[in-house]
């Protein structure tokens, strides 16, 4: 080893710790300021050597110039020296930055392995420490780091061998790679090899061993770091952390296994690859995503719950992608085999809802698990296409199932999330679900993730669809440990899932299971890899699969007989065959077998079409007004802001006079449903306070950080738990976390609150593929809330639009058809449609609305715009009048004002929804037509409320119909609007028609009615028996005798939701008015 270079070396990365021997030319200290140490001071200091000299002198002359410009110790050393401290006694230690124990590495105990007899001196200082010895030490403690940090740069990962210096593809040599050791290489050769050392406290590769020869200590290393699994921990802040992984994969023997758990595993390899072999050989041509080339995926997702459930988790949600699914629901959830089998043969549904691809199916299993003997539940979330969408979904349902659970640290639920590469590194979701793992309100106290990294996104290298060297980088921000595993060596990737589920376990934090696979077929059955991947599809036709591969292991090591290793193959393959046999006789497929959050009891004994009242008893409203308006009850010791205690003043004069505003008609929901036992949840960028500065939900004290004070989680001693959150500032993870916790309990209020609405379309994904869809495809329903602020005010086009007509768009209700005007109308239309758009004008009905929500006998997602003005507007309030127990919801807001009283003589019926009422009613009264025009607000936009629409249109005969709105023509309602306000005063056909139930001659629309000759292609005959019962139905008497329509007012089309300018902004409004009331 070069001495010299390695003191060089040693001394520039830490002078400190390196007590020098002796001091050589001490004419080379030269005093200046003071008097310098005499040179037989110095000279007798048994640390100080000739080859530290320069160094020393380099530090006095430093510290002469300036005391401060040099360490602690040397300031000590140096003003002792001066002062003729006998020598040894100048010189103290540094001060320890950290902890000395366990790791601290004593000088002194390295010289003994170094003693020539390699027997060690019973003390240090028994021996003179050369330095040698030094510089030896520290470069192979720099060697054992470097394994640490870097040997997963040259682990033999890829069962491919494409781009690694796999350890197995080196010559045979004893030296360790450059890669790894890097500068260190260069101290060692063979003859050092052969050497013993001292082993650090920082490694355990000794187990038992003090010191080791060099050979040893480096094999050891790779065997740890660069066989079949590459650990990348070093970047963790947390050295706690580091030592226990260290420990795990350091310690000698530490992947053994025994015989039992080697057949076990055999078993279940060779159960994944025939569930694959299976379906490849029965349907061929059916795309099933296979798992081929990754089949360790299912022993190791079981190895995960086996250990997980061993240390004491009983449920288990999990997100995952196309590859690999159906075998993981049958191998892994023991969905039943049939179910699966079915979605292939090409069925009919037998129940509601439009369906799922069968590789985005969800399910829900509670089942024992045979190796610890205890019962667990297995959820996997259903998922759209869009991958990784479902992680955030995933965190959200965990959490929640925690939340009732009471499992504050997560011990008892558990979630798992599978990802591709290339989807892993590519989707900003990922990020983005990691950002919310240790947010107190958010985490789920670790999940365990795993890759199927087989090296190729569809038909793209990961050299073209990444930046980073791994596809799992992005885990590093949250200081996960990643474990990159070669897939064919099922022991090595059995040991890391055991180390991860250890982790989550011992520390609560996410994990990263890298998987290092390939993939055996193209991107699914029916494509071909060989167009462009020729090379990589050439070597994988060479490869023999994992089953064979470890069969052959175990029948060498004698743990099986090929006979038993045939008999494990053939029993699975029975079982498959009986379960396809037994398919066949199916003649429908069931959604509902495929529910992955089962809401058991919530159902049953309801009537489907009543909901509850949403008003509530006049004390109810001011005992939760009152708290709301109040300090802390301990209000002497918890210092409020002064402006808050103006707002709380306000609040309480509100309460005198029987009115609320905005906030505390949200706040009176929320407290009412709290009382009754509902849990309200409040997640979103800034809502404690609200964007706006009107909710303030929670105080602080102006003193003391960290005390606060919540007045809706303390309003009654037995009432539910208030969560509000401010979130992370995502809005795809954080609305997808949102929905994904309304899915496990029914009987909570859960609302999502967008910064401006205009925000909510980066989480576009959630909103398209899940609460839009979700309960159509996947049957499965949520009460989700989401609050878009929403409004022209001039705020600029990026402040002002929650595109309210793209929910509009998306609504499942046929404008064409008018339902039957029953009793039971209203919460019908809301039973059928998928969720509820809605712009409320007034404090009471938003009250009504979210109570509504809990009051339904099931769940629709509700998009409701809020208003940003009307927070503060002095008509924008309710009295308690409008939210006392007779009271409800008001779909429709009726003209009360004297129009109402002239029916006949009104002009001008005009239709709004949200804050633009209040702009019209006041220009209204400015021109004096308050008795020619009536203003009635649309609430409830979808479902459309036909039958109050009509009934306001009845009320105004010779009225003109205008639908005033603030949003250009191209946005906001008018779209929407439009033809169902003429389906509600032309098309009138009392009769009701079940969507599946259709004919083309019942869905005419209204164009064809109203403009038959554009639709002149002859009707298709009728059944004779059908145009019986139509004719009936449609009796002359409800034939329209005219045909009303409804005119537009407002802002023109244009590209961009609003105008920046201000001034612009004012004409657009005066032009729009003008429009709306000009008779
Ligand atoms: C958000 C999104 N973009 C694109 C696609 C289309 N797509 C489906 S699978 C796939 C490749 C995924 O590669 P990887 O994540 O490595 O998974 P693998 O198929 O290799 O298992 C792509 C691009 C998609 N489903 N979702
Ligand atoms: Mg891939």
């Amino acid at each position: 080893m070069n001495r010299a270079r390695a003191l060089s070396h040693l001394l520039a990365r830490a002078p400190l710790a390196l007590p020098l021997r002796t001091l050589g030319a001490t004419g080379a200290v030269r005093g200046k300021a003071s008097a310098p140490p005499s040179p037989s001071a110095l000279a007798a200091e048994p640390f100080l050597n000739g080859s530290s000299s320069n160094y020393v002198e380099e530090m006095y002359n430093a510290w002469l110039h300036d005391p401060k410009s040099v360490h602690q110790s040397w300031d000590t050393f140096f003003r002792n020296a001066t002062a003729g401290a006998p020598p040894g006694e100048a010189y103290t230690s540094p001060p320890t930055l950290a902890e000395p124990t366990p790791h601290h590495v004593p000088l002194s105990s390295l010289a003994p392995a170094f003693s020539s007899s390699g027997v060690a001196p019973a003390y240090a200082s028994e021996a003179p420490i050369s330095d040698k010895v030094i510089d030896d030490h520290l470069a192979v403690q720099g060697i054992i780091r470097a394994y640490q940090a870097r040997g997963h740069l040259v682990a033999a990962l890829d069962p491919l061998g494409i781009d690694r210096e796999a350890l197995s593809e080196r010559p045979p040599v004893t030296l360790p790679s450059k890669t790894v050791v890097r500068n260190y290489f260069d101290y060692i050769d063979e003859s050092d090899m052969e050497r013993s050392f001292k082993l650090p406290l920082s490694t355990f590769v000794g187990g038992n061993e003090k010191s080791l020869p060099l050979k040893e200590i480096i094999k050891r290393l790779e065997d740890a770091y660069c066989r079949s699994i590459g650990v990348e921990f070093m970047f963790i802040n947390s050295l706690e952390q580091c030592n226990w992984i260290r420990q795990k994969f350091e310690t000698p023997g530490f992947m053994h296994m025994d015989n039992k758990e080697k057949r076990l595993l055999l078993a279940r390899i060779t159960r994944s690859h025939g569930f694959e072999a299976f379906l490849a050989r029965k349907f061929s041509s059916e795309k099933r995503f296979g798992l081929e080339g990754c089949e360790i995926l299912i022993p190791a997702m079981k190895q995960v719950i086996d250990r997980s459930t061993s240390l004491g988790v009983e449920s288990f949600v999990m997100g995952m992608p196309h590859r690999g699914r159906l075998n993981v629901l049958s191998n892994v959830c023991r969905k039943p085999l049939e179910h699966i089998f079915t979605q292939f043969a090409g069925l009919d549904t037998g129940d509601e809802g439009s369906g799922d691809v069968k590789y985005h199916l969800g399910t829900y299993q509670e089942r024992l698990n045979r190796v610890t003997n205890k019962n667990i539940r297995l959820a996997i979330v259903a998922n759209p296409s869009h991958l990784e969408a479902v992680n955030p979904v995933v965190q959200g349902k965990t959490r929640a199932e925690q939340f009732y659970h009471g499992d504050s640290e997560g011990n008892k639920v558990l979630s798992v999330l599978l990802h591709g590469d290339a989807a892993f590194s590519g989707q900003g979701i990922v990020y983005e679900t990691f950002h919310l793992s240790e947010l107190p309100e958010y985490t789920t106290h670790g999940t365990i993730h795993i890759v199927v990294n087989n090296q190729i996104g569809f038909t793209t290298d990961p050299r073209m669809s990444r930046s980073s060297p791994y596809c799992t980088d992005v885990a590093r921000v949250v200081n996960a440990p990643i474990f990159h595993v070669n897939a064919d060596d099922p022991e090595a990737v059995m040991h890391v899932c055991n180390v991860a589920a250890d982790w989550r376990n011992t520390f609560h934090k996410d994990v990263v299971i890298d998987l290092v696979c390939y993939r055996r077929n193209g991107h699914n059955e029916i494509d071909e890899p060989m167009f462009t991947q020729p090379l990589m599809y050439n070597r994988i036709r060479k490869l023999k699969p994992v089953n064979e591969l470890y069969a052959e292991k175990l029948i060498t090591e004698g743990v099986v007989t090929a006979q038993e290793a045939k008999d494990v193959r053939d029993k699975y393959e029975k079982i498959l065959e009986e379960a396809f046999t037994a398919a066949k006789s199916e003649t429908r497929v069931f959604n509902k077998h495929w529910i992955d959050s089962p809401w058991s009891g919530f159902f049953e004994g309801k009537d489907p079409l009543k909901a509850s009242p949403t008003g509530v008893h006049e004390d109810t409203l001011t005992h939760i007004c009152r708290r709301f308006s109040s300090a802390p009850p301990n209000a002497s010791d918890f210092q409020i802001h002064r402006g808050l205690q103006r707002i709380l003043n306000s609040r309480m004069e509100m309460v005198k006079e029987r009115t609320v505003d905005w906030a505390m008609g949200e706040a009176v929901a929320f407290g009412s449903l709290l009382k009754e036992g509902v849990h309200v949840r409040l997640s979103g960028q800034d809502v404690e306070r609200g964007t706006f500065s009107h909710r303030h939900h929670v105080l602080h004290h102006q003193k003391v950080d960290k005390s606060q004070y919540n007045s809706l989680a303390n309003l009654y001693p037995d009432q539910a738990p208030y969560t509000v959150c401010n979130s992370s500032l995502s809005e795809y993870a954080v609305l997808g976390f949102e929905l994904g916790f309304s899915m496990t309990n029914p009987n909570a209020l859960v609302i999502w609150e967008a910064q401006f609405g205009d925000f909510n379309n980066t989480a576009q994904c959630i909103i398209d593929q899940f609460i839009s869809s979700g309960q159509t495809k996947w049957i499965r329903q949520t009460g989700l809330v989401m609050l878009l602020p929403h409004g022209m005010e001039g705020m600029g086009p990026e402040h002002s639009s929650a595109r309210l007509e793209r929910f509009l768009q998306m609504t499942s209700d046929d404008p064409d058809v008018l339902p039957a005007f029953s009793s039971d109308f209203a919460i019908r239309q809301l039973s059928d449609i998928n969720w509820i758009v809605a712009n409320c004008s007034t404090p009471g009905n938003l009250f009504h609305i979210l109570r509504r929500q809990i009051a339904l006998p099931f769940r629709k997602p509700l998009i409701l715009m809020t208003p940003k003005s009307l927070l503060r507007h002095p008509e924008a309030k309710s009295s308690f009048d409008d939210m006392v127990e007779t009271t409800e919801f008001q779909r429709v807001i009726p003209e009360k004002g004297a129009a109402a009283n002239n029916g006949a003589g009104v002009k001008r019926l005009i239709f709004c929804s949200g804050k633009v009422y209040y702009d019209l009613t006041a220009a209204r009264k400015e021109a004096g037509l308050e008795d020619s025009i009536a203003i009635s607000r649309v609430e409830q936009i979808a479902p459309f409320p036909y039958d109050l629409v009509k009934q306001e249109c009845d009320k105004y005969p010779d009225a003109e119909v205008v639908w005033s709105q603030e949003e250009n023509k191209n946005m906001g309602a008018w779209s929407y609007v439009q033809p169902r306000v003429a389906t509600a005063l032309n098309h009138e056909r009392h009769i009701t028609v079940s969507q599946s139930s259709q004919t083309d001659t019942d869905s005419q629309s209204w164009y064809e009615y109203c403009f038959p000759w554009l639709f002149s292609a002859p009707a298709p005959v009728p059944d004779p028996a059908q145009a019986q019962a139509q004719a009936q139905a449609q009796s002359p008497a409800s034939e329209p005798k005219v045909t009303r329509v409804v005119r537009y007012a407002g802002r023109p089309v244009s590209a961009s939701p609003a105008t920046g300018n201000k001034k612009t902004h004012l004409r657009e409004v005066k032009q729009l008015l003008e429009d709306s009331l000009a008779l």
